[in-house]
């Protein structure tokens, strides 16, 4: 441990006082929140709580170190410190915890996070970036313990590479790569994998990370001595402590409720990580929970008396203003007068969240109170109506479900009736449900009008008699012009620096933009896309390679949970347009069959899953991808390196639309859908069922999320009037999600003569090597015979019985 002891800014000594009492202030306005706020939950108006009480000093510490341009990526305990950087009031509290779905009143998430999220707003609102070095920055939580670590990667190679990396327009961004990324994490989430996988990566890279340990010795009821070695994370860690031989981390260690020490600690670390860009970790232990972990439960269940009294003294509010007593920085009448203050004023705050909470629906239940009296008045069912009306009545602290339902439900009382009363009342509904979708819905994908999907299409073109190279040349001179165009794009992963990727899509492309731009990583997936997320949020445009697509399960989490929700629950406040680029479709053997598309399209709503058939066409979406703003994933075809295609004659120009199929054959008695490498298989049989005077159209989804905007499938079925989707996902998997798309969605039921159908690959994981792939996946032969028997269904006449 090395400790300088010194601040780093000299100042007088009254603004020196200023300054403690400005934290305790903070501090006291915090906890009289947890208090109040603990007390909303148990009488019912808040649903639950979690908050920062026991942990107020060591991030009013962290805030003062916290310079403009910084990030912090943490966890729930930290209103103390939002509040501190000002970007938290307490009436902005309790609209949290009411969960209010104004962004003016609850500008964290309008009420989509618990409370205990904290963001801030990276964004205008016409989603140009603010000036983020002007700012104090939070990348928004999420509820998965240890889920902040993984970006909190990127947050701090942010940093090393607009300091070392030329070129990129960098002035909303950084200051010469000064700024620091910080993490909060607490004691038993050390456990978790994420947390070592990101300590470990951040000691490779080198990077200004500073990550502190809120240490309470507890996580909920279970103590440190089932959650970690030797009870002691830093002690454990200190293998990670660096030295006049080797590069690593510098480890410090402090107790939470003594104040000198943590600003020191704090300072000391800042000036350490902005200045040398080395990882930091603080281990700020003695921490208490005066309240328990959380309004589920209460602590006295687990803790002994004597832990409990121990908690009460080491409480280091307490102890905060023992210290200032002590050190005369103010008298304890002004220390009680400070305090009697800050509970009027809490009191106050909460009181207006609740009054602002509320009024819309009072209004709403007023307005609907007028509406159902006018429509008993002409409606044969007025007794019923009447009950309706006085139980809203009888609610008296409306939400907005017991409004809308109860209006809804008097609907049903006047079926059949035909009154203006009653058209007022559909009217309301109708506006009601329209003013609240986008309050619950909006924002999953980019609303602006820049976002992805609105990319035009701009085709390759190709000289008269293209060479036809391998497909891989293709994506690699297409990165070559995209690293060549755009300073601020990088790429990184497993392999893919020095020998450019194991199938060489990024061949000597590391020579030429060097090994920050091009990077080879250590084996770590859901860090790589950590990584990546991090990056994205401060302005740098990453592609963040996963080896192969059944490796993506170590990242899922991260993916679903942090990158595929971030605009949702920023509602458009901050953005990370990320493209993971993996491979995937038609591999052999259990932890190899590239096929997992049902899981992925179910989990990773809110971001793009694009299955290009072939190397341009994914060339073609790095390239829409890059004209716009919004995280992607894009699978290629492992089988696809090899095949030789004619290349393009505008590289780095030609932009693959998304959201738009590709009829790749036509015909007119059957729509065959599907993607990937089994789209050549299909497009093999086609022919194959020419021969037996089958005439199949053959469409290529290309892009499952989002699929088929224009509903070019159902103009195809339209003619056909049949419909077989062919993928190589479980039953049930991604080729369902695709009839459903076609057939509910965009209406196809109405246009069928045959029954819609899905050919899959089986229920289990792929058997390895070629009899594997053709027993467990569909092979051509099932794809034929599965379309002659739908032919042969309708009509056995011309199509007789095959076996
Ligand atoms: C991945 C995951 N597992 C479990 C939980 C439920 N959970 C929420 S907080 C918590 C304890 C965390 O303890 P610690 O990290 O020490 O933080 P503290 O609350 O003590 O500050 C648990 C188990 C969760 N949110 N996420
Ligand atoms: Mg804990």
């Amino acid at each position: 441990m090395s400790v300088k002891f010194q601040t780093s800014n000299d100042i007088s000594f009254d603004d020196f006082k200023a300054q403690i009492l400005y934290d305790y202030q903070i501090a006291v306005t915090s906890r009289e929140c947890s208090l109040l706020g603990r007390r909303e939950v148990l009488t019912g108006k808040a649903k639950f709580g979690i908050f920062g009480d026991g942990k107020e000093l060591p991030p009013l510490a962290m805030a003062r170190a916290f310079k403009d341009g910084d990030f912090r990526s943490g966890y729930y305990r930290d209103q103390t410190f939002m509040m501190s950087i000002g970007e938290l009031t307490a009436k902005e509290f309790f609209h949290g915890l009411y969960a209010t779905t104004d962004l003016e009143k609850e500008p964290m998430s309008a009420g989509r996070q618990m409370g205990g999220h904290f963001g801030t707003y990276s964004l205008n609102e016409d989603g140009s970036w603010k000036d983020l070095t002007k700012q104090k920055n939070s990348s928004p939580d999420i509820s998965p313990t240890a889920g902040q670590m993984p970006r909190l990667l990127g947050l701090a190679q942010a940093s090393k590479i607009y300091r070392h990396v030329e070129g990129i327009k960098s002035s909303k961004f950084s200051n010469e790569g000064n700024e620091v990324a910080w993490g909060t994490i607490g004691n038993a989430s050390t456990s978790e994998g994420h947390f070592f996988e990101t300590i470990n990566a951040a000691g490779v890279l080198q990077v200004p990370m500073i990550v502190s340990i809120w240490d309470d010795e507890y996580g909920i009821s279970v103590p440190a001595k089932y959650q970690t070695t030797k009870e002691d994370i830093s002690k454990i860690l200190e293998g990670f402590q660096r030295d006049k031989d080797a590069k690593g981390y510098e480890i410090l260690k402090v107790n939470g409720w003594d104040y000198t020490a943590l600003i020191h600690t704090y300072e000391n670390a800042s000036d350490m990580a902005r200045e040398e860009h080395v990882p930091i970790i603080i281990h700020v232990v003695e921490l208490t929970q005066p309240q328990g972990h959380s309004t589920s439960g209460s602590h006295e269940r687990y803790k002994t008396e004597a832990r409990l009294e121990w908690e009460r003294e080491h409480d280091c509010n307490r102890r905060f203003r023992e210290w200032i007593l002590a050190n005369k920085i103010a008298d304890e009448d002004s220390l009680s007068e400070l305090e009697k203050r800050i509970k009027r004023e809490v009191r106050a705050a909460k009181k207006e969240a609740w009054d602002e909470f509320l009024a819309p629906h009072r209004e709403a239940k007023s307005s609907l109170i007028r509406l159902l009296e006018q429509l008993g008045s002409v409606s044969p069912n007025k007794t019923f109506i009447n009950k309706v009306k006085n139980d809203l009545i009888a609610v008296e602290e409306p939400l907005k479900k017991d409004v809308i339902s109860k209006a809804r439900k008097a609907l049903r009382y006047v079926l059949g009736e035909d009154s203006s009363q009653k058209q007022a009342l559909v009217k309301w509904v109708e506006e009601f449900l329209e003013d609240c979708e986008p309050k619950f819905s909006s924002h999953l994908y980019s609303e602006l009008p820049g976002k992805v999907t609105n990319v035009p299409e701009i085709k390759p073109r190709y000289a008269s008699n293209p060479e036809l190279v391998d497909g891989r040349i293709i994506l690699r001179d297409n990165f070559d012009q995209i690293f060549g165009r755009y300073p601020e794009t990088l790429i990184f992963g497993e392999d893919s620096g020095a020998i450019g990727d194991v199938n060489q899509g990024l061949e000597g492309l590391q020579r030429k933009y060097g090994e920050l731009r091009i990077a080879d990583t250590g084996i770590r997936e859901a860090t790589i896309v950590g990584q990546g997320i991090g990056l994205a949020l401060i302005g740098l445009r990453p592609i963040a390679e996963i080896q192969y697509l059944d490796y993506l399960m170590y990242a899922l989490q991260t993916l679903s949970d942090d990158l595929a929700t971030l605009l949702y629950r920023t509602v458009g406040k901050q953005k990370a347009p990320l493209i993971v680029r993996t491979r995937g479709h038609r591999l052999e053997g259990i932890w190899h069959s590239g096929s997992q598309l049902g899981g992925l399209i179910h989990l990773l709503r809110g971001m793009y899953i694009l299955v290009p058939r072939n190397m341009t066409k994914a060339a073609g979406f790095y390239n829409t991808l890059l004209k716009s703003d919004e995280p992607a994933l894009v699978v290629e075809s492992l089988n696809g390196y090899r095949l030789k295609e004619p290349l393009p004659s505008n590289l780095g120009d030609f932009c693959t639309p998304i959201g738009v199929v590709e009829t790749v054959k036509t015909g007119s008695d059957i729509t065959l859908v599907s993607y990937g490498s089994t789209l050549r298989i299909v497009m093999r049989v086609a022919q194959e069922l020419k021969e037996v005077g089958i005439d199949a159209e053959v469409i290529d989804a290309q892009t499952l999320l989002p699929f088929d905007i224009q509903r070019d499938v159902l103009k195809s079925v339209q003619k056909t009037n049949r419909l077989l989707v062919i993928d190589e996902d479980v039953p049930g998997g991604c080729a369902a999600y695709l009839m459903q798309e076609i057939v509910e969605k965009q209406g196809a039921y109405r246009y069928l003569d045959s029954a819609p159908q899905t050919l899959t690959a089986r229920e289990h994981r792929p058997a390895y090597a070629s009899d594997g792939d053709y027993f467990s996946k569909p092979n051509a032969e099932d794809i034929f015979e599965k379309v002659y028997e739908i032919m042969h269904e309708s009509n056995p006449a011309d199509y007789p019985k095959l076996r």
